[in-house]
């Protein structure tokens, strides 16, 4: 696709017809006829009467942002459940414009106490939209429920997340991180789906990261909706990642929206590591200039390259900081021949409580997750309730 002009007006709100004024809208159609554009795409979400004025005047076709991102997702849509999640974007998005474009015909066909074809077409039109629409959120139910199925048996290991607005790196970071080898391009939503992989740090802890969809700024509020699935995983995580491209001019917008993003699905008080990524792309004077301004407002910040690999021990060192100051509360009932862990827990972790019995020990502790990571196998054996509060006590220094 080459862009062949690019236009903006200043107002001090939209048109309620065309959204930029008329016009304005008239010069565009000009000049997109004049070029011989295909569309007009606007960078913000149309009403459909706004769509549908902006086309009669311009002789063009218009998309306006939402759709474009539909359709960049209906493009990049891989697994079963993103072909849902983006067709049910879709349909709640088509849902909506639906009415605008049948009214027209009832008005010309229908008269008063009559209704015309084009409002029975709309009816039919809603009704099997609808029936779909239920049937796609039952599919997704269902695949929420082996999600969660998964989340659960995983539910023991530290997991951490990739967020970040689309484009940042997200996808390259894992891959160097856990050596795999997922899909990244120089695209915006290359990835739609969440992947999780382990990896065991330096310190002998395993823990999960996983990498997923890229956040971006208006965000189509039918997105949020039909992907509410893969969205809950950066909710259930431990620990986010936020990568950002530091050589992007919009990279403090972009990490508004990120922030916004995270308020709208309620994650924005998990614990966070800022990463700056691409600093590859800097020249050496300008990235020492930026790194120091950003280090006053984000001292924990780290500054990376997922493609030349610099400064990538930094986020592990971060992320074995981040599981030594994190707590994890749970009830355990060990047998007193077990005298090695009893006593391992007395020099190691906080006890709440104890309780003992003929043949056993009855012990509430609070372990640091690293410890507990440590000793997973002994832990899982004799725990008889766990609760995670993974509270951390200080933030990571
Ligand atoms: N120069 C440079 N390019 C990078 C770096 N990290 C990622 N890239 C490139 O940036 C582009 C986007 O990378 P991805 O890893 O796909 O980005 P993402 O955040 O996963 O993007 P979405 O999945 O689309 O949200 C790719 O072309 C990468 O090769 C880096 O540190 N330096
Ligand atoms: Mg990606």
């Amino acid at each position: 696709m080459i862009v062949s002009a690019l236009e903006t007006q200043i107002r001090p709100k939209p048109h309620p017809a065309y959204f930029i004024g008329s016009g304005k809208a008239k010069e565009i159609g000009q000049l997109a006829r004049k070029e011989d554009a295909n569309i007009i795409i606007f960078d913000d979400n149309l009403t459909p009467s706004q769509d549908r004025n902006l086309s009669k005047i311009t002789k063009k076709r218009i998309i306006d942002r939402s759709q474009l991102i539909l359709d960049i997702f209906a493009q990049h849509a891989q697994t079963k459940q993103s072909k849902l999640q983006v067709e049910l974007a879709q349909l709640q998005y088509n849902f909506s414009r639906l009415k605008g474009r049948w009214t027209h015909l009832s008005r010309i066909e229908g008269g008063i106490g009559f209704r015309g074809p084009g409002e029975k077409q709309l009816e039919i039109d809603r009704r099997r939209i609808n029936d779909r629409i239920t049937h796609l959120k039952s599919k997704l139910v269902g695949i929420e429920r082996t999600n969660e199925t998964k989340r659960k048996s995983r539910k023991e290991i530290f997991s951490v997340i990739l967020v970040g607005y689309t484009n940042a790196g997200k996808s390259t970071v894992l891959n160097r991180l856990t050596s795999s080898h997922l899909y990244t391009a120089d695209q915006l939503f290359a990835t739609l789906e969440t992947t999780t992989r382990a990896k065991t740090l330096e310190t002998k802890e395993r823990i999960v990261i996983s990498d997923t969809i890229g956040f971006i700024r208006k965000i189509p509020p039918y997105l949020i909706a039909s992907f509410h699935a893969t969205l809950q995983e950066v909710v259930y995580a431990d620990l986010l990642l936020h990568v950002v491209d530091i050589s992007h001019h919009k990279l403090f917008e972009y990490m508004d929206s990120v922030s916004q993003t995270l308020e709208k699905i309620k994650a924005n008080h998990k614990e966070i590591i800022l990463i700056f990524n691409k600093i590859d792309l800097l020249p050496l004077n300008q990235y020492l200039f930026i790194k120091k301004k950003l280090r006053i407002d984000y001292p924990d910040s780290l500054f990376v390259s997922a493609r030349t690999g610099e400064n990538f021990d930094d986020i592990e060192n971060s992320i074995s900081k981040m599981l030594a100051h994190s707590k994890k509360n749970i009830i355990l009932k060990i047998p007193n021949k077990e005298q090695k862990f009893i006593s391992y827990l007395f020099d190691n972790a906080e006890i709440i409580s104890k309780r003992y019995n003929n043949d056993s020990v009855r012990l509430r502790v609070k372990i640091p997750l690293e410890k507990y990571a440590k000793n997973l196998i002994s832990f899982r054996k004799y725990e008889i309730r766990s609760k995670c509060t993974a509270k951390r006590k200080s933030r990571l220094k």
